[in-house]
């Protein structure tokens, strides 16, 4: 039966109660009232950065015991299982914005293990833009829209945002990755996850090893193109969250390979960069990554807002045999996620919510606050306590008790910055050179579309100043579209210690021991899979009902998804009389929703498709995935379409264009469809657009 909120069953939720059929409303009327506060009060404060999210449950399983180095008991016991509840999001935009912003991920993961919860909250790219968190509100308040009129939302390109990055050299690396395709991926689960801080290790003996974390897709590590980010932007808002939540609904769990890098403490030193920068990777070629377990999502939350929206993140959440390194950006983290929470969660008690509540019984002398949920009986409430036989004792060391990694530390009290800290264009120049050349296209493009939108000419030639420590010709051919000319710009960093000179320290001729590294190129990325990945099928009546199933069919069994594409959502009748419904009409979807397309053979349905009503529909769709290097296989009799397509301008053999006269067409289809995109070919495919 429906209840109030004090489990009274309502017998008419309907109509208000009125002094009369036509009278006014009663103020009596509590069940209104209850049912109308409740409704002015649904909204929380969104999150001020990572606003937009998308969370699934899970399970993490290690695979490799860590008990070596950490004495973590979700890390030590081979095959072990921890639940877990993780949250992707967008970084600077609003809760509402779209998906597909050219922005950072966010990739937050809480283990409830058996010693407590665990938060690892990290983001799909290694690196941060700044090394101390004194500097976090104001990049967060310039790459935010701009406060007097609030645009734009959802992007980066706009003065505030380039006019603070052009000031902060050591932003650079980060600028790299956030110009890259990584910041438009393809779905959640084709993005790596990164803790990007060191972290520590310590072992049963106290011995301490710092340590980076790594999440790799399995799916392996994939992105859309700009132009189609944009389109999917206004087509499907919510392309990522929905693809996460039709993956897990279909059972394609999306999942990781868990991996460390590790480097004993007595090794800090040994890096041509600090340990404690997060504006720095730890090569792979220079530290390997071990894997050692899986992470899978494998259940869609219940309810958004309880789960995805009141889980409460904190780097601050550790378990035993995990401790923070000095890094002065983590350590600024330490006070604001639990800061934040107070005002977004509005309680000292949301560890209550069940979201975020340890599987471990919670035993302390904290009492009361806000919306407190737990009964606690008795009348001990402080310790030392005698009346309560001294209940909860401390735990030592060997019951679990969270110790700190020993360290020694003293200093001068000093607000600087370590000389090691000072190189900033070193790994900056590592990820460009790494790039293959159509990940440098996407990247220039990136800052020739970014750094037009911004309206001051000394900005722009700032930053031009900014990339040509990173690389000469990228600086060159993005200064010359976008106005302005390559100098030598002085940057004001006050940040630096006074004896250290910037421009000398950042030299183009300094380098780092590592000057190419394959893992930061998503061209040496998994291309083996075609699992998670939608196919659309473009057909009409006289559709060639073989065809469909068997292709179909095949490609479902290795994973993929099909789904029907036709002038109306009526069922679609095949050339053997059977009858499919079409998920999509062509008004309805667009190319940039599939990861290939199929033009199924049939010569009615051809025929029906080249119906002016239709054509112009059927062939901007094969147009715009040619144009975005997709896999597009042809059947039988759809030559007239083919000729009538970009796809008949092609001057080089294209792997993925698949037509009838092709061998084994339904391997070759696959075979592109895994390889994700032709992007070597797309200034060819481009070009015969024009
Ligand atoms: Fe966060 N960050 N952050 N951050 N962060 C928040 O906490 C903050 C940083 C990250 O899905 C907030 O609960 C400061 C780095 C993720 O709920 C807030 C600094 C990394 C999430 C906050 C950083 C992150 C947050 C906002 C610099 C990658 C979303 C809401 C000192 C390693 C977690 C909240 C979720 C959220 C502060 C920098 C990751 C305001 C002060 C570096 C994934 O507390």
């Amino acid at each position: 039966m429906l209840t109030s909120n004090q489990g009274i069953s309502i017998s008419d939720n309907q109509n208000s109660l009125k002094a009369g059929n036509r009278g006014p409303t009663l103020l009596e009327d509590f069940i209104l009232r209850e049912k109308i506060t409740h409704f002015d009060h649904e909204r929380i404060p969104e999150r001020v950065v990572h606003a937009r999210g998308s969370g699934a449950h899970g399970v993490f399983i290690l695979k490799k015991s860590l008990a070596k180095y950490t004495k973590a008991k979700f890390l030590s016991e081979v095959e072990k299982e921890t639940p877990v509840f993780v949250r992707f999001s967008t970084v600077a935009k609003s809760k509402g914005s779209t998906d597909l912003a050219r922005d950072v991920r966010g990739f937050a993961i809480k283990f409830y293990t058996e010693e407590g919860n665990y938060d690892l909250v990290g983001n799909n790219m290694p690196v941060f833009f700044i090394q101390d968190a004194m500097k976090f509100p104001d990049l967060v308040h310039a790459v935010k829209p701009e406060p007097d009129n609030e645009i734009p939302q959802a992007a980066s390109a706009h003065d505030t945002f380039w006019d603070f990055i052009s000031l902060m050299p050591e932003s650079m690396h980060m600028i790299m990755w956030l110009m890259s395709d990584r910041a438009i991926p393809r779905s959640f689960s084709r993005m790596e996850g990164f803790g990007v801080h060191s972290f520590k290790f310590i072992n049963e003996e106290g011995k301490v090893h710092f340590v980076k974390f790594h999440f790799k897709p399995k799916l392996g590590v994939h992105s859309v193109a700009w132009d189609e980010a944009q389109r999917i932007s206004g087509v499907d808002p919510d392309f990522h969250k929905r693809d996460l939540w039709e993956s897990i609904e279909m059972k394609n769990f999306p999942e990781w390979d868990f991996g460390v890098q590790l480097i004993p403490e007595e090794d800090e030193d040994k890096f041509d960069f600090d340990l404690l920068d997060p504006t720095k990777i730890v090569p792979e070629e220079e530290v390997p990554v071990e894997i050692v377990g899986t992470l899978i999502l494998n259940k869609n939350p219940d309810n958004f807002f309880a789960e995805t929206e009141q889980v409460a993140f904190h780097p601050g959440h550790l378990v035993p045999g995990i401790d923070f390194s000095n890094d002065p950006l983590l350590q600024g983290r330490l006070f604001s996620y639990t800061d934040t929470q107070l005002s977004r969660l509005g309680s000292p008690n949301f560890h209550e919510i069940p979201i975020n509540k340890s599987l471990n019984t919670v035993h302390n002398n904290q009492r009361d606050g806000h919306m407190r949920h737990q009964i606690v009986k008795g009348k001990i409430s402080y310790e030392p306590n005698s009346i309560g036989g001294g209940c909860p004792f401390q735990a030592t060391m060997s019951e679990g008790g969270f110790t700190s990694s020993p360290e020694r530390v003293s200093g001068v009290k000093i607000r600087e910055r370590n000389k090691s800290f000072v190189d900033h264009y070193s790994q900056a120049k590592l990820f460009y050179n790494s790039q293959s050349v159509p990940e440098k296209n996407h990247l220039q493009n990136a800052l020739i579309f970014e750094l037009s939108k911004v309206t001051i000419p000394e900005i722009r030639e700032r930053m031009v100043g900014q990339l040509n420590y990173i690389n000469k010709k990228l600086a060159e051919k993005v200064a010359e579209k976008i106005g302005v000319e390559v100098k030598d710009v002085e940057f004001p960093n006050q940040s630096l210690p006074a004896e250290s000179n910037p421009i000398e320290l950042q030299s183009e001729e300094r380098e780092g021991h590592t000057q190419v590294s394959d893992a930061l190129s998503m061209k040496n990325t998994v291309k083996d899979t075609i699992k998670g990945r939608k196919i659309g099928f473009i057909m009409t009546h006289g559709a060639h009902g073989k065809m469909v199933n068997d292709l179909k069919n095949k490609l479902e069994t290795e994973g993929a998804s099909v789904e029907i594409i036709a002038p109306s959502l009526g069922a679609v009748k095949m050339d053997d009389g059977s009858l499919l419904v079409p998920k999509h009409s062509l008004t309805s979807t667009a190319s940039v929703c599939f990861d290939a397309i199929c033009i199924v053979a049939g010569e009615d349905s051809v025929k029906g498709l080249l119906h002016p009503e239709h054509q112009h529909l059927v062939l901007h769709f094969i147009n715009e995935a040619y144009k975005h290097c997709k896999a597009i296989y042809f059947g039988k009799a759809t030559e007239p379409l083919y000729m009538k397509s970009n796809v008949s301008l092609k001057t080089h053999i294209d792997p993925a264009i698949v037509v009838p006269e092709d061998e084994n067409t339904s391997d070759k289809f696959i075979d592109a469809i895994a390889k994700h995109r032709v992007w070597e070919l797309e200034s060819d495919r481009n070009f015969q657009q024009v």
